[in-house]
């Protein structure tokens, strides 16, 4: 079941590296490795300082969620913490389906025991004695690695009744997506764990309050959760002190399309976009780069010193999302790209309110007019999309239907895209 080929991490073994400095290094099927280059010591220093210690210091060091929205974690994990309903859980949403996105995949098939130890830690923080680990279905070797970790770690006491001899019990399972991008949304995510039909909930109420079987849940990208290792490591300080002010800390960046050298890159916040290329290699002849995979947006080469921070691509009128950047020269038919898009959001809509079940398919059929030319007028089609696009961005139920329109507009507005 393993696939053919390991996702390529250009700056593997860069010891300099807090998120990807083992992968590549470490052998991930070995715990003792692991623990020889430095795992375990954030677990004990959670316990020494206590749960309300842990929040104290990622709230300090400025941690916001990476799965896209920016979400401090530290106010996520107190407002669960504090909740008097229990049991409460830890969800780690390892769903990574955003086209273009592989970080989750690396860090798990790389380093597998920082996820568990990374898990162990919010749990300990938010009071959970059961975490998931929702993993994307079509990751087999991410499944084996971290299947074989969770094993190891409960043979040798890191996870289980009594963990480190410090009377915390806690464990993980995992579960499997089956292959839809919707699940990857928290409160979907929970009706499939649920074994319901995975549909979002209305939020409020938010899962810290009401998540998993109706109880406080704290649920984590991949990747927000192994940040918490170096902010117990260095300490909260020395973390905030990289990036910027409101984006602090190291951030996964997933590069592919026409690059040299497409893979994961791990870059502090501020850095800009056309640094992270002259790393990847751009191609000549670039047209635009999409910021944020699907939900996100295009820009033009004449922009790439856009700053790659959380509050730097929201004032360039797009967003980071989960660090996606998809390079496209001018070999690249953009609105084929489009279409593809919009048919990527058609088949993902779970259908259950009408704007986006509705609209993604107005979307997909007007794009598909404008580029076979069958349609009367490419300018009326241009006006119904963004009146479609409207309707989805303000009515729809959760960020699926909320973004659809997202990168057809900028391809639009910035790119001049059907010009
Ligand atoms: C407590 C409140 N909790 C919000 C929590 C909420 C959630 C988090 C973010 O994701 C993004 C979008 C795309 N009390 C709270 C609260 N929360 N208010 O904060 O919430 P929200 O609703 O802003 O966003 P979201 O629906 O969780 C939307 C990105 O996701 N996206 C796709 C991403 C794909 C990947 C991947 O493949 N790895 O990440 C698509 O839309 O960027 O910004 O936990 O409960 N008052
Ligand atoms: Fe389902 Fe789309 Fe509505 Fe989200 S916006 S609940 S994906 S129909």
């Amino acid at each position: 079941e393993e696939p053919a080929a390991a996702l390529a991490v250009p700056q593997a073994g860069d010891p300099a590296l807090m998120l990807l400095g083992r992968v590549g290094v470490v052998d991930p099927a070995s715990l003792d490795d692991y623990r020889a280059h430095g795992g375990y010591t954030a677990l004990r220093q959670a316990f020494a300082i206590g749960p309300a210690g842990v929040i104290r210091e990622v709230t300090d060091a400025g941690l916001v969620g990476r799965g896209g929205a920016a979400f401090p974690t530290g106010r996520k994990w107190q407002a669960t913490a504090s909740q008097p309903d229990h049991p409460h859980y830890l969800v780690c949403n390892a769903d990574e389906s955003e086209p273009g996105t592989f970080k989750d995949r690396v860090v798990m098939e790389g380093d597998p025991y920082s996820l568990v130890e990374a898990m162990t830690i919010a749990a300990y923080a938010v009071g959970a004695h059961k975490g998931y680990l929702y993993l994307r279905g079509e990751y087999p070797r991410a499944l084996h690695r971290m299947e074989h970790a969770i094993g190891q770690a409960r043979a040798r006491g890191l996870l289980g009744d009594d963990i480190l001899g410090q009377g915390y019990a806690f464990d993980i399972e995992i579960r499997r997506g089956a292959g839809a991008y919707i699940c990857g949304e928290e409160t979907a995510l929970f009706n499939s764990i649920e074994g319901y039909r995975g549909e979002p909930r209305s939020k409020p109420p938010f899962p810290v309050e009401k998540g998993l079987f109706g109880r406080p849940t704290a649920e984590n990208n991949v990747e927000t959760l192994v940040n918490v290792l170096p902010i117990l490591t260095m300490g909260a300080p020395a973390y905030a002190a990289i990036g910027t002010g409101a984006s602090t800390g190291p951030k996964l960046f997933c590069v592919s399309g026409s690059v040299d050298r497409p893979g994961i890159y791990e870059l502090p916040f501020g850095a800009t976009l056309g640094e992270l290329l002259d790393l990847a290699g751009v191609r000549d002849g670039l047209r635009a780069v999409l910021l944020g995979g699907a939900a996100g947006g295009f820009v033009r080469p004449d922009e790439l010193d856009i700053p790659l921070t959380f509050e730097g691509t929201r004032a360039a009128g797009t967003t980071l999302g989960s660090g996606v950047v998809l390079a496209f020269d001018d070999t690249v038919p953009l609105p084929r790209l489009l279409l593809r898009i919009a048919e990527f959001f058609r088949d993902e809509s779970c259908g259950q309110c009408v704007p986006c079940r509705v609209g993604t398919v107005r979307q997909e059929e007007a794009l598909h007019r404008i580029v076979e030319r069958t349609g009367a007028d490419a300018a009326a089609d241009i006006t119904l999309l963004r009146e479609v696009g409207r309707a989805m961005k303000d009515a729809s139920i959760c960020g699926l239907g909320q973004t659809a329109w997202n990168a057809v507009e900028s391809a639009i507005d910035r790119l001049g895209a059907y010009e």
